[in-house]
């Protein structure tokens, strides 16, 4: 399997893949480097990146974006409501999870959040397969540093029902800071600080990342979700709303196809603002037959973007504060991110750091680089030099117990903010029976929206009371582990026993080499000793494994769907292709090689078989097509038999002329 990297993004997904030679960017089907974060529905079949992107404006309702926005929450989370200016499709609630309801073959349908993320990996691993010949199983999958438990867990369902195999999840920014650091060499000793700052479509990042030669510290991250360049588009969209409304008495408000070709339209004038003072906005016929235009300048646009440029600074101030760096040993500012492109960000940034900033990462592949790089490190069929990397925790972790007479603790912050990640702590609890650990996050109001606050609950079995009758000691070896997930990794029971430890000599000057008579020196100490390993039962927010098997075997119908779709149409494409082809021929090519009966016997089918193609046979099946070129082919066949025999005759007798 190849050893591949995805950094989903909100607009674009970019794949790369790690070989021997080096890891490289994968092209789609149509030789583009990233593809559309999108799925969508159609009276017969998906349509999923590319082809959602083509058919989206025509189809608005059926074409869902913001996945990683959506999924893992909940309908009534706040930030679904917000995603409502983003998606056109109707969002629904689906067993307490946010899911969309769709037209799709005909019929209204519903699918979840984490079923179409599912869909969208599905269609990703097409294309890389495709594209390296190889299966694609094992992946690394990017995420935001922001995501949650939930979140993360939510992504890894939609991982294995697209029938993948997500090895590590990495932030972000983090995945990019690794791609910064493996290809570099640090000076022995040395420390190097970079701040990687990453403007999406939807989100911005900051992380302080420590190098060394060989590893990488993240020390700390700090984010504004809702910082991105479609906020810049929105409040364009906006701002041209309430304008064509004076100027033309239309309410582009009030349709959403109009709507949604403002937002496209002010997206490029965006971009063309960032390399020119003025650029124009001219869409035809937006609503009730009124060509709109319009010009903008990049003052205008700085302006109507204030209250988002304000904010730019909070995360920055924020990671370099918890970072604990001062401004001097911040060595370089690293941008990333389509968004970094706006010459007021980069201003922003580069006037607060007061540093110029430095572009040396590819801004829309380094992050899915450092992925494919993570995912080689796993592969036991590439070598891949060791490179240590560590991350640090967004959001406190407790655990909580019911305690048992005599314990006055029933919870602790086991994972405090800004914790090292991976990390493992021990904690020692009392028990002779069957008890659950449950765990939370600590600060509810400091996760992004509503999300449930509740990681998980282990069921910790099997511990019974010693030959004294007192409960053992239970050690609990509790983890976040490299994906940011928390969990407890084993349990056992432990007993103190006291035991005979040689004490350490320490000799004086002048007596080494001497060789010494007395017996070693020992010492009793009380030690934990480890008795029996508890089965650990977890429940988590992941998908049931039965309830997730159904989805996978509904993905890989809907994946033969399309298919069979796809394989239709390009029977019917054959088809007209044939009989347009042996039509000409027929005159021209094969003339000589068919009687007049025949020929206008094989016209009339021609013909016929035209005028099916326009009418029943416009949606038809694979198999009818299939049939009607066989028919065709039948008579067609012969005669083109006929021209490639005579033709190879006259090779022949070239051939023996020029022999002789
Ligand atoms: P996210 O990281 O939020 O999930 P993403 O990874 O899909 O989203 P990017 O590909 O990093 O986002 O960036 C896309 C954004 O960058 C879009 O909003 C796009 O309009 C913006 N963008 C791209 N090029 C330019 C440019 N030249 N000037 C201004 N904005 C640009
Ligand atoms: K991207
Ligand atoms: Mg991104």
């Amino acid at each position: 399997s190849g050893s591949v990297g995805i950094d989903i993004g909100n607009t674009n997904t970019v794949v790369a893949v790690a070989r021997n030679r080096g890891i490289d960017v994968i092209v789609n089907e149509v030789s583009n480097r990233s593809t559309p974060s999108l799925v969508a529905f159609g009276p017969k079949s998906r349509f999923i990146g590319e082809s959602a992107k083509t058919q989206e404006i025509t189809n608005l309702k059926n074409t869902i974006g913001s996945l990683k926005r959506i999924i893992g929450r909940s309908l009534s989370d706040p930030e679904v409501q917000y995603e409502k200016r983003f998606i056109a499709g109707e969002l629904v609630d689906i067993n307490g999870t946010v899911g969309v309801k769709v037209r799709y073959q005909g019929e209204e349908t519903t699918f979840t959040a984490t079923q179409l993320l599912a869909m969208y990996l599905s269609k990703i691993k097409a294309i890389t397969q495709a594209e390296i010949k190889m299966p694609v199983t094992d992946v690394v999958l990017a995420v935001p540093g922001w995501y949650t438990d939930a979140q993360r867990r939510a992504l890894i369902d939609a991982g294995h029902i697209a029938s993948l195999n997500p090895v590590r999840l990495v932030n972000e920014s983090t995945a990019a800071a690794i791609s910064y650091g493996v290809f570099r060499t640090f000076p022995e000793g040395q420390t190097k600080n970079v701040v990687f700052v990453d403007i999406g479509h939807s989100s911005y990042s900051v992380s302080v990342v420590a190098f060394k030669q060989g590893e990488l510290k993240v020390l700390a991250s700090a984010y504004d979700i809702h910082f991105g360049g479609r906020e810049f588009d929105h409040a364009l969209t906006e701002f041209f709303a309430e304008q064509f409304k004076e100027k033309y008495k239309i309410d582009v408000h009030e349709n959403l196809k109009a709507y949604s070709r403002v937002m496209t339209q002010t997206e490029r004038l965006k971009k063309i603002l960032s390399a020119n003072a003025t650029a124009p906005l001219n869409i035809e016929s937006v609503m009730n037959d009124v060509d709109v235009s319009a010009m903008l300048n990049r003052n205008e646009l700085e302006e109507l973007v204030k209250p988002l440029l304000d904010r730019l600074v909070v995360p920055l101030e924020t990671a370099i504060k918890e970072s604990k760096l001062s401004f001097e040993e911040i060595d370089s500012v690293e941008l990333i991110g389509g968004s970094t492109r706006v010459p007021a960000i980069k201003e922003t940034i580069s006037n607060f750091v007061g540093k110029p900033l430095s572009f040396t990462l590819n801004q829309d592949e380094a992050i899915a680089r450092g992925c494919a790089f993570v995912c080689a490190s796993h592969s036991p069929t590439l070598r891949v030099r060791p490179y240590k990397y560590e991350d640090v925790n967004q959001y406190s972790v407790t655990f909580q117990w019911e305690p048992v007479e005599g314990e006055d603790l029933s919870e602790l912050e086991v994972f405090p903010h800004n914790n090292v990640v991976p990390s493992t702590k021990i904690i020692t609890l009392f028990r002779d029976d069957t008890f659950d650990i449950e765990a939370r996050y600590t600060y509810p109001d400091t996760l992004p929206g509503a999300l449930n606050p509740w990681i998980g609950r282990w069921t910790i079995k099997g511990a019974k009371p010693t030959e004294k009758g007192d409960a053992p000691a239970v050690k609990i070896r509790l983890r976040t582990d490299h994906s940011g997930l928390v969990t407890i990794d084993s349990a056992y029971t432990a007993v103190e026993e006291t035991v005979e430890e040689p004490v350490e000599e320490t000799k004086k000057e002048g007596e080494e080499g001497k060789e010494s008579n007395e017996s070693p020196k020992t010492r009793s100490v009380k030690k934990w000793v480890r008795k029996d390993t508890l089965a650990i039962i977890h429940g988590s927010t992941a998908l049931d494994q039965s309830i997730k098997q159904a989805l996978i075997e509904k993905e890989n119908q809907m994946v033969e769907d399309d298919k069979h779709v796809a394989d239709t149409e390009d029977r019917k494409n054959a088809l007209e292709e044939y009989i347009y082809d042996m039509r000409g021929k027929i005159e021209d090519k094969y003339a000589d090689f068919a009687s007049d009966d025949e020929k206008s016997k094989f016209r009339t089918m021609l013909d016929a078989a035209e005028d099916w193609l326009y009418d029943e046979g416009e949606d038809a099946t694979k198999s009818q097509y299939i049939a009607k070129y066989d028919e065709l082919n039948a008579i067609g066949g012969v005669i083109k038999g006929r021209y490639f025999q005579a033709e190879q005759e006259k090779r022949e007798a070239e051939q023996r002329k020029r022999d002789e």
